[in-house]
């Protein structure tokens, strides 16, 4: 708890453009809980160097998606947005996690699995105990409660077992973290193949909608989503295709899937998939115009950058130090 209110942290990787799949899943959960909390929203930059990075276009990327964070509905006088990188306790948990943390346990991960096939000339330490990072980003500040897809559970899990493991040898440090899964988008699946999800690091770049695709570009790729020759929009795991534009769908407008199945009823893919283009064109393109605007304001955004990078490096402290006694750390000197 901090100032009477539960704490939420959550986080994301300045790597690859976001797509609809992020801002679902994510972003828009986001914002719709965030006033119930004490919010934490990094990004992430730390664990975007598990994968080579472009230093230049990583450090652009990390502003355009803390920009994000802010166009998409997050105020940062109530929310502290930050950069990882910025805040030092979180390289400092990490370290200290790692020695509560065992190999077997990050042998499992199915991320891990993932990336190092995908970057098998560079399967480094960091991708190995990046959920130990991850894991430090929540615990140093006391989180409630984590936002996340529902690809993330299995760090979450980990996360809340290297905690409880902790807290078993030195006592209640941590407050054990609890996920929050949104109900509507949280999984948003690759239009060109609805067995994968959506990811901003998809090479065919037809399988994502980027939150900066233009309107005319957003309306194409749906066109030209992979759907089936049943012929009828209908909410069934047999459709992966549709099901997963009627999940684009409802996320936008807020309507039910038998909702949509009725509107729909005896109409052809052609109209359907054009009003989850307009759908999506009509969530997006405020955003979008958002950003433009907040992007022109440099100062406005850098003193806000600045305010919560002290609050967040604040209240990490806060648990660091903490933490840093339990372990037997020689105290500080003042
Ligand atoms: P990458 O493809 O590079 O691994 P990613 O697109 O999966 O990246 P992350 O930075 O790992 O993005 O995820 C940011 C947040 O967005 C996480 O909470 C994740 O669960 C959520 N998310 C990512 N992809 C989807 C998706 N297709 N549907 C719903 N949520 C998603
Ligand atoms: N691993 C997450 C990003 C992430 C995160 C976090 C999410 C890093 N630290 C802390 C929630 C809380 C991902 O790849 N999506």
């Amino acid at each position: 708890m901090l100032d009477g209110k539960k704490v939420l942290f959550s986080g994301m990787q300045a790597t690859g453009n976001l797509t609809l799949g992020n801002y679902l899943g994510a972003l828009k959960n986001w914002v719709s809980i965030a006033e119930e909390y004490e919010t934490f929203y990094s990004v992430v930059d730390m664990h975007s160097i598990t994968v080579r990075q472009d230093p230049a276009e990583l450090r652009r990327r990390a502003r355009t998606l803390l920009t994000l964070y802010i166009a998409a509905g997050l105020d940062p006088e109530k929310n502290c947005i930050y950069y990882q990188s910025h805040v030092s306790g979180h390289a400092e948990l990490a370290w200290i996690l790692n020695c509560f943390t065992y190999m077997g346990e990050l042998n499992r991960m199915t991320q891990f699995k993932d990336k190092a096939a995908k970057h098998a000339d560079n399967i480094n330490a960091g991708l190995f105990t990046y959920p130990v990072l991850m894991a430090a980003d929540i615990l140093l500040y006391q989180s409630d409660v984590v936002p996340v897809g529902i690809d993330q559970m299995q760090h979450l899990e980990l996360t809340r077992d290297i905690a409880q493991r902790f807290n078993g040898i030195y006592g209640d440090v941590f407050t054990i973290p609890e996920a929050y899964i949104g109900k509507v988008g949280a999984k948003i699946m690759s239009l060109q193949d609805p067995a994968k999800k959506m990811s901003k690091s998809d090479e065919n770049p037809n399988g994502s909608i980027y939150l900066m695709d233009d309107p005319d570009t957003i309306v194409r790729k749906f066109k030209r989503a992979v759907t089936d020759s049943e012929g009828c929009v209908r909410y069934s795991q047999e459709q992966p295709g549709i099901r997963n534009l009627i999940d684009i769908y409802c996320a936008c407008t807020g309507k039910t899937p038998a909702e949509t199945e009725r509107e729909f009823d005896g109409r052809g893919y052609g109209d359907f998939k054009m009003a989850v283009g307009e759908a999506v064109v009509s969530v997006l393109k405020p955003l979008q115009d958002r950003f433009a605007d907040l992007s022109k304001n440099k100062d406005y955004l850098d003193g806000m950058i600045r305010a919560n990078t002290e609050k967040a490096q604040y209240y990490s402290n806060k648990t660091l130090r903490k933490v840093q006694k339990k372990v037997g750390f020689p105290e500080r000197i003042r």
